[in-house]
């Protein structure tokens, strides 16, 4: 079986609050349409892909805030996607706002991703771990970041999955800057990590790093795809969305951090790869062959907590 898999990554331009559902939707299907006609097997849409970035304002009425969440998915507003995969025989993977109640009755929310096969069927679900931001709102700010507010901490790990004939992992934007994300995908031989965000220009509490948000965008997807020797395929919400600039660098990147296909533009748009999959093993069997070369006695540090 070859083990080459066609990826789009399916960038998103601005959504704006009151753009209803079916109107991304639509947007989404085109981009899938053309990411078919290109000849992708996987297409790979952003963070919270659905809906504007809602988190850039603080709300304190639920139903207002619940707009924004999903309660069924797929349901009326987003089947058109899964139907549109089903006729061109694509798998996708998109991230919204997940409400659900769980076993115990209590509703619960969190900033969600899923990979769909080409059958319609959901195959891996992921639940963000790393949540940017604060709790309250705090005067100061230009625009707020209100992920901690709005989300709880995801409570499934980070899941790897056997699907599209390789090991998939999901993780979403903030968590990628953390090194402990991708090295939980890697320490599970994920060969391939997808991965939405929505970021700011504008980092409020450090401005002098405004002109460093795509270099430390890619540093840290290159650097998660080289130390583990995987796939990463980062997919922006992208442009100015209601008055605040997201920056695009939507890009595919080789198991050897290199890469190999980016967005030129801060709007809607598709760019594709073939990747080869067995490419993996160039990494992960020889500078990076944990088995080899890890030293896990040495990290304790890792697992513990720090209180200061
Ligand atoms: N969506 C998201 O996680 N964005 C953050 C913004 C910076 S922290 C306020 C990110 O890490 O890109």
């Amino acid at each position: 079986m070859s083990r080459r898999l066609v990826i789009a990554a399916a960038q998103l331009g601005p959504i704006a609050r009151d753009e209803p559902r079916s109107d991304v939707v639509a947007r989404m299907v085109g981009l899938m349409r053309t990411a078919a006609g290109r000849g992708a097997e996987l297409v790979v849409f952003p963070e919270l892909a659905l809906t504007t970035f809602f988190p850039r304002w603080f709300m304190e009425d639920q139903t207002e805030i619940d707009r924004f969440f999903e309660t069924e998915m797929p349901s009326s507003e987003t089947l058109p996607l899964f139907n549109a995969a089903k006729d061109l025989g694509v798998a996708f993977s998109f991230g919204y706002a997940e409400k659900t109640v769980d076993e115990t009755g209590k509703t619960r929310r969190f900033n969600t991703s899923i990979l769909i096969g080409s059958d319609g069927e959901i195959l891996a679900k992921y639940r963000k771990i790393h949540l940017p931001g604060h709790n309250e709102h705090e005067d100061w700010r230009p625009f707020q970041h209100l992920e901690k507010r709005y989300f709880e901490v995801g409570d499934m790990g980070f899941p790897v999955s056997e699907a599209l004939k390789c090991r998939i992992g999901m993780c979403i934007c903030n968590d990628r800057r953390w090194p402990e994300t991708f090295r939980m995908l890697g320490l599970q031989k994920a060969e391939l990590v997808l991965l939405g965000y929505n970021t700011p220009v504008h980092y409020p509490p450090a401005p002098d790093h405004d002109h460093l948000q795509d270099f430390h965008n890619h540093l840290c997807m290159q650097a998660g795809a080289y130390q583990n020797g995987t796939w990463v395929v980062g997919v922006a919400k992208a442009g100015c969305e209601e008055g605040c600039d997201l920056i695009g660098g939507t890009c595919i990147i080789a198991p050897t951090g290199e890469i190999v296909a980016k967005c030129a533009t801060l709007g809607d748009e598709v760019i594709v790869a073939e990747c080869d999959l067995d490419r993996c093993r160039e990494i992960q069997d020889n500078i990076f062959n944990f088995a080899h070369h890890r030293q896990p006695d040495q990290y304790g540090l890792l697992t513990e907590k720090i209180s200061s």
